[in-house]
């Protein structure tokens, strides 16, 4: 493929993926007399992209990693809520439902995850909200994580269902790209409440919204989970 081929690809995948945008809740798509039908096109559409974005995935292009010295601080945090409502999770006593197309169902703890390879990155994290920060994030890459609980690779889908109510999915090809992990650690510590302790969903080929904190269940399935920004309107792929 010709360098111009591939720039012109990364520009239609950035143009599915931005296109998203106007779907988004806060951007008022107004139609004047159909505003249910300009809902319905647009969530249609956004599914197409999904579709779209799907096939021009490619599961060994791998997302920018930074220097040490690029790392954002502090931090910064979001969620549905303020800071102070982030959920406390005892290290202790959490385990990992998991549920679905599975072989080994018995939930994890989190000296599993310490015991199995880590994986350090330093990538971009990018909101929709229009704000980007780098960080650096270790843990268990998922596609390692996946096979030791002899998942099905070929299902569709890995949902996750967080200690706060909040949920999202992803598609198999992204859960198994090389840099999606199981994050424990962020900054060079363990994760703290508010940054998802005490373990988080990195994937920094998605957006923030896909990157989801204090995990406590994940289910393989071949029906479309959805997520919680999804659902009202987010682009599901939602690759950045
Ligand atoms: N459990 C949980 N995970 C979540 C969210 C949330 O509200 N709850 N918000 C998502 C969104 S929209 C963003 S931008 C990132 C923010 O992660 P950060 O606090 O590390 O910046 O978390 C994502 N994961
Ligand atoms: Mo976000």
């Amino acid at each position: 493929m010709s360098p111009l081929m591939i720039d012109r690809r990364k520009l239609f995948t950035r143009a599915l993926a931005f296109g998203a945008v106007s779907t988004l809740p806060g951007c008022n798509f107004d139609h004047p007399n159909h505003p249910d039908i300009a809902d319905q096109v647009l969530s249609a559409m956004s599914r197409w992209n999904d579709e779209a974005q799907g096939l021009l995935f490619d599961r060994h292009t791998l997302a920018p990693t930074f220097p040490a010295s690029a790392i954002t601080r502090p931090a910064r945090f979001n969620a549905f809520y303020d800071i102070s409502q982030a959920p406390q999770v005892n290290p202790a006593t959490w385990q990992l439902a998991l549920t679905g197309r599975v072989g080994n169902k018995t939930p994890l703890t989190l000296a599993n995850l310490r015991a199995m390879k880590q994986q350090s990155q330093i990538t971009r994290f990018v909101c929709v909200e229009g704000w980007r920060v780098v960080g650096q994030w270790s843990g268990v890459p998922l596609g390692l994580l996946l096979k030791s609980i002899n998942a099905d690779l070929n299902a569709r889908y890995v949902s996750f269902h967080c200690a706060d109510g909040y949920f999202t999915s992803i598609d198999m090809a992204s859960a198994l790209q090389p840099q999606t992990i199981f994050a424990l650690d962020f900054n060079g510590a363990p994760l703290t409440a508010p940054f998802g302790a005490p373990v988080r969903l990195r994937i920094p080929t998605k957006l923030g919204y896909k990157n989801p904190k204090s995990i406590v269940a994940l289910n393989v399935t071949n029906s479309f989970p959805g997520g919680y920004w999804e659902n009202q309107g987010y682009n599901w792929f939602g690759g950045s």
